[in-house]
């Protein structure tokens, strides 16, 4: 890495879906050089999975230095019982005027401020009032989600509501249902709600927005925040996706992936179903075991990542007591069930896999689109619902709307439906089709002079 003029010091959130981007980013820019570049680390993280990829991007990149940042205690009786993410989430936020002598201290002297969206309100101020220099957002989650948040605050204002009330109308994007965007904005109190309303009241003030997304998988939601129809005069938009691992960061995934890889070596071509519902999702032990039942019942080969607790820290239960007795021995040799971290971009991009039954994290899609994987998306909660309607709305994939997680009678997904809707889209020539075309869209959109290529050398030369 070379000692050029530009300093960049990236402030990453928590949870992987956070990080991972953030550390795709800072990868591929350490690798061009030229590019001075900190990272405020926030330790101990709240999950294994973050500890251990931070741990790795240093040692995958020396020259970048890590400015650590000891967070303040959050002593709130009233936040009991919030999800430790949105938890790490406030305190960051209630840490965050610490940074400004922190960074104001850096050398060489910062040039800007690259910010992940959930502290958006904290850091801006700070970059502009306190540092005064340029501070761009990297937002991890897709443009019709950040098009909602930016427009959020006017449909707030203009109903006179301090939560989510109804559909949302979004200029040059149309009516999302009231179901779509995350559940919890429609309790005023949350935490979430909290912190969504303020960074999307503050995003505006921002210099520019990085998305993980790319030209041809979201048009709409680009041109309408770049014309102005969502919020006029809104910042710049590049979208710079999909973000991959640089062949460095590589070392900087998760060790111990080698076993699922080896495995998806001895299977036909696209013949496995990868079955991840994220780093994070509790899904209750009979949802699991429908979802074991489906499978089994899909006739296809399929590989399993289950998880059963919100931080992974916490998840000690074995996975013969999750699934039942006998399951594994009756899947054996055809269904790998495993409850490690997986290199999942890795199993995407393996030609075995035919099929990802997804939670649908944005960067999870990002990785199916990438690699030409059919989706079938059973989304948990926040930003999914959304980010399944992009899918639907892509054609690569199929998106059974009344899957939920809420579990218990009634809402219980059965094994049978599922294997019928893995059948389903296994067998779906036009959903293949058109993931094989994204998938070279998204080639063409990070190779030279595509349209991410290009955002990511406009973005830099706004440094310069
Ligand atoms: Br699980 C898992 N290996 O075993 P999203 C996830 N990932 O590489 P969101 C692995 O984590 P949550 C595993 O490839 C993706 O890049 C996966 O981010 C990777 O999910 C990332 O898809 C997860 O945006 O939920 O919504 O942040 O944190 O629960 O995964």
């Amino acid at each position: 890495q070379g000692r050029g003029a530009l300093h960049l010091v990236f402030i990453p959130s928590a949870g992987m879906g956070h990080l991972l981007p953030f550390s795709r980013f800072i990868g591929s820019l350490a690798s061009q050089g030229n590019v001075d570049i900190s990272v405020v680390t926030a330790l101990p993280t709240v999950s294994e999975a973050e500890s251990e990829h931070f741990a790795a991007l240093f040692a995958a990149f020396p020259a970048i230095r890590r400015i650590d940042f000891n967070l303040l205690p959050l002593d709130d009786a009233t936040l009991a019982g919030t999800d430790p993410f949105v938890l790490r989430w406030e305190s960051l936020r209630r840490s965050a005027h610490l940074l400004g002598p922190l960074i104001a201290g850096a050398t060489p002297r910062a040039s800007a401020l690259v910010t992940d969206v959930t502290l958006a309100s904290q850091v801006i101020p700070i970059a502009k009032k306190e540092l005064h220099l340029p501070c761009h957002i990297l937002f991890i989650s897709c443009a019709t989600m950040l098009s909602f948040l930016a427009y959020f605050p006017t449909y707030l204002d203009g109903a006179n509501a301090d939560h989510l009330a109804g559909d949302v109308d979004i200029p040059g994007i149309g009516r999302i249902p009231v179901d779509y965007p995350p559940n919890v904005l429609r309790n005023p109190d949350s935490l979430f709600t909290k912190q969504f309303i303020a960074n999307g009241r503050e995003i505006a003030e921002v210099d520019g927005i990085l998305v993980n997304t790319f030209d041809a998988l979201e048009p709409e939601a680009l041109a309408a925040l770049r014309d102005g129809k969502v919020v006029p005069g809104f910042p710049p938009v590049y979208a710079v996706g999909p973000l991959k691992s640089s062949a460095t960061d590589k070392e900087a995934a998760h060790g111990g992936a080698s076993s699922p890889i080896a495995w998806l070596g001895e299977q036909p071509a696209r013949s496995v179903v990868y079955v991840a519902f994220g780093n994070r999702n509790a899904a209750a032990l009979d949802q699991i075991r429908e979802i074991g039942a489906g499978l089994e019942a899909s006739g296809s080969r399929f590989l399993w990542v289950v998880k059963t607790t919100v931080v992974d820290r916490d998840d000690t239960a074995e996975l013969k007591d999750v699934l039942g007795d006998g399951y594994l021995e009756r899947v054996q040799g055809r269904g790998l069930v495993t409850k490690e971290w997986v290199d999942q971009e890795a199993v995407l991009r393996h030609p075995a896999v035919g099929l990802y039954l997804s939670h649908c994290g944005w960067n999870s899609v990002t990785e199916s689109a990438a690699y030409g994987v059919p989706m079938l998306a059973w989304p948990t909660l926040g930003d999914q619902r959304l980010i399944a309607k992009v899918i639907k709305s892509g054609g690569f994939g199929l998106w059974v709307e009344h899957w939920s997680w809420d579990g218990g009678e009634g809402s219980l997904v059965r094994g049978a439906e599922i294997a019928e809707k893995v059948k389903e889209v296994m067998g779906d020539e036009a959903v293949s089709a058109r993931a094989r075309e994204i998938s070279l869209e998204a080639t063409k959109a990070v190779a030279e002079g595509g349209s991410s290529h290009r955002s990511m050398q406009e973005f830099l030369a706004t440094l310069s």
